[in-house]
């Protein structure tokens, strides 16, 4: 009979589940291995979208100051873990973010204007064109995850071969949602891929707080479902991950749960948090130095790929974009409580109806 051990089954755990990295912190490749195959077009496209959504950012940052936007909650820092995951993803995949993931929605095909009407709490920024496979942002931490293990479960009950990807942070997996959903996903192989961006960060708890796990990553192995912890500002290896979990997924073979490693260099959101008060300059400076957009710009300048000029044509294109959109964003009609009620419903209820009388009576005064 062989004696039970009492040895600490979680004693080298972090050996199980090592960052993954393909291109280091001075746009070197690492892992030669690994690299992802994506064309020369597509490298150039996946820094085109980084590029923009560093400008969206600063822009969107500049209008919430002036008041011309409402809700805002930073990107900066945290492209590759944004748009490398996504670049993995088909259009008819159906996308499940997070507040911070306004850039992936926009290149999964919700209008800049739209987005900024969402930012705005209008109604319209929330009516996702037919074509888009999205919800809104999700704003109840978590809550996206139970739902995204329920799109995934339908894809595979109605064979297809499409995944649903979500997002939520390193707060989000300290939530019971998040501990449902990535089970449920388990227990049924549902093509799942939770992708969880560990900025450091909830608000101002840092990750240490929130949970004794030494990784996020590793939440999954309960679950019975594969886990990875990736170093979430390299944009390859963020890539290579989601596009393996995808594979795997549409394969049959299950959802999987992606760890970012990654940073916000902002506020939580425009509301007003001051970051100096639980964030070091220190530490502030050591994550600036693993910038995603400086390691892929050298590497793409390696490859003969980029330039100068090109980048600045990006950015001169993004400005212009946006000031369009917010252009058209203001030319909305403002929304009125007549219309919360009627895109709610096809035929409304008693209750409401008196109300939308009460209302139509105002609102034509
Ligand atoms: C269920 C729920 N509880 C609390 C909040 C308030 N809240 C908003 S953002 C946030 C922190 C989330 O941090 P994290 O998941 O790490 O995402 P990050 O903002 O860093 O991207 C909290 C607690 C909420 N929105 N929903
Ligand atoms: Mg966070």
């Amino acid at each position: 009979m062989t004696r039970v051990s009492f040895k600490n089954p979680l004693e080298g755990i972090e050996e199980k589940f090592e960052m993954i990295q393909i291109l280091d912190e001075d746009g070197q490749i690492v892992d030669e291995d690994n690299v992802p195959d994506l064309s020369d077009d597509d490298l150039v496209e996946l820094m085109r979208r980084m590029v923009y959504t560093r400008v969206l950012d600063q822009r969107s940052i500049a209008l919430n100051r002036q008041g011309r936007l409402g809700f805002y909650a930073p990107t900066a820092g945290q492209e590759a873990s944004q748009l490398g995951s996504h670049f993995a993803m088909e259009k008819e995949d159906f996308l499940l973010p997070a507040y911070r993931d306004v850039p992936q929605l926009i290149f999964h095909g919700l209008p800049l204007y739209q987005a900024f009407l969402f930012s705005r709490g209008h109604y319209h920024g929330n009516q996702m064109p037919e074509d888009v496979n999205a919800v809104s942002p999700q704003i109840i931490i978590g809550a996206q995850i139970t739902q995204a293990a329920g799109v995934a479960y339908g894809f595979k009950h109605n064979g297809k071969k499409n995944v649903a990807l979500t997002y939520t942070g390193d707060g989000g997996a300290s939530q019971g949602d998040f501990y449902e959903g990535v089970n449920f996903a388990g227990a049924y192989k549902a093509p799942a891929i939770f992708v969880v961006q560990n900025n450091q960060f909830a608000i101002s708890v840092p990750v240490e707080k929130q949970s004794a796990a030494e990784t996020i990553a590793q939440k999954a192995a309960a679950a019975g479902v594969p886990g990875y912890l990736v170093d979430g500002m390299d944009v390859l290896a963020v890539y290579k991950v989601v596009k393996e979990a995808r594979d795997r997924a549409v394969n049959g073979e299950g959802p999987t749960l992606i760890e970012t490693m990654t940073y916000r260099y902002g506020p939580h959101t425009m509301a007003g948090d001051d970051p100096t008060r639980y964030r070091t300059d220190d530490m502030d400076d050591k994550w600036e130095k693993r910038d995603p957009l400086v390691r892929f710009r050298k590497y793409l300048e390696g490859k003969d790929l980029w330039s100068e000029e090109k980048e600045n044509e990006i950015v001169e294109t993004a400005k212009e974009e946006i000031k369009e959109a917010i252009k058209k964003a203001d030319k909305q009609d403002k929304q009125k409580v007549t219309d919360l009620i009627s895109i709610m419903y096809d035929e409304l209820p008693q209750n409401l109806e008196e109300q939308m009388e009460e209302y139509k009576e105002k609102e034509s005064k």
